[in-house]
C-alpha cells in the first residue's frame, strides 16, 4: 500500500479512462474510482486494469448521486485505511497526474491542504474554455471568496487538491451540505475554520477532449446559495 490515494469520480469517461490510467500508474499511488453506474463501460475498463495492477480501486454505486457524495464515500474509504495524503481529481484529463509530487512537497512542508489553482498570481491557466465558462469560473470564485474570507485563495472551485489525512478526520463528513461545484467550496471553508494551513499551487487546467461535461445550472446555483448558508451557518 502507498501513502497517497488518488480520488477519481467518475460518471461516463470510457473514452478518458485507457489514457489516464497509465498516467497515474506512472506516480507512487494507489487509485479509487467511484463510479455511478456510468452507461459507457467505464467500471468494466476499470476493471480490466484492475487486473493488471493491485494499486487500482472500484466502488460502484448504483445511480449518479452527484461529486460530493462520490468524494464523501471515497474519503470515507481513505480513512478506513492507512492513506496519508488524499487527493481528489476529475477523470476527464483536466488535471494532469505529473502534478502530483508538487501537491506532496507543500504538504512535507507543513501545510494541510493544497489546491491546485488555474488562477495563480493574477494569471488563467486554463486550456480550451470559452469567455463564458472563464468568466463564470472567475465570478464564482471572486464572489466566494469575498464573502467567505478566503481572499488568500485564488481558486475555491478547483477539484484537484489533495488533503492531509487529519483534515478529514476532523471534518464531519456527513453534515456536508453541498454536492456539486459547492462542495469544493464547502471543503476549503470548513478547513480553514478548523484552522488548518491551506495554500495553491499553479496547475495548468486542460478542458476535458473527450466525453460530455456534467455541469449545468443547478450545480451553479447550489454554489452561490451555499456560500451564503456556510457564511451566516454554523
Ligand atoms: N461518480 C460520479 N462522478 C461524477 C459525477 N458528476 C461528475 N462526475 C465526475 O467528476 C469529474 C468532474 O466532472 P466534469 O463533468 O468534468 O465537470 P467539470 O470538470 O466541471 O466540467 P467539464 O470539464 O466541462 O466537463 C469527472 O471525472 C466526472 O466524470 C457524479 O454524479 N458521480
Ligand atoms: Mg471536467
Amino acid at each position: 500500500m502507498m501513502d497517497t490515494l488518488v480520488i477519481l469520480p467518475t460518471y461516463n469517461e470510457a473514452e478518458n479512462i485507457d489514457k489516464l490510467i497509465p498516467k497515474l500508474l506512472k506516480q507512487e499511488v494507489d487509485i479509487l474510482f467511484i463510479d455511478d453506474a456510468s452507461k459507457d463501460n467505464t467500471a468494466q475498463l476499470i476493471k480490466q486494469w484492475m487486473n493488471k495492477s493491485n494499486r487500482i480501486n472500484l466502488i460502484e454505486r448504483p445511480t449518479k448521486l452527484g461529486l460530493g457524495t462520490a468524494y464523501i464515500t471515497g474519503f470515507k474509504w481513505a480513512l478506513n485505511r492507512d492513506y496519508q495524503y488524499i487527493f481528489e481529481m476529475d477523470a476527464d484529463l483536466s488535471h494532469d497526474p505529473k502534478d502530483i509530487p508538487k501537491f506532496i512537497k507543500k504538504l512535507e512542508e507543513g501545510y494541510d491542504l493544497v489546491i491546485g489553482s488555474r488562477y495563480t498570481r493574477g494569471t488563467i491557466s486554463v486550456v480550451g474554455w470559452d469567455f463564458k465558462r472563464l468568466l463564470l469560473s472567475k465570478f464564482a470564485n471572486y464572489y466566494a471568496k469575498t464573502i467567505l474570507g478566503l481572499r488568500f485563495l485564488t481558486d475555491l472551485t478547483s477539484g484537484y487538491r489533495c488533503y492531509l489525512r487529519a483534515v478529514l478526520e476532523s471534518i464531519e463528513l456527513d453534515s456536508i451540505k453541498s454536492n456539486g461545484y459547492a462542495f469544493q467550496i464547502e471543503m476549503v471553508y470548513r478547513a480553514y475554520k478548523k484552522g488548518f494551513k491551506i495554500t495553491e499551487i499553479p496547475i495548468i487546467f486542460y478542458e476535458r477532449n473527450s466525453g460530455s461535461s456534467k455541469m449545468d445550472k443547478k450545480i451553479v446555483k447550489e454554489a452561490a446559495l451555499i456560500v451564503w448558508k456556510l457564511r451566516f451557518g454554523k
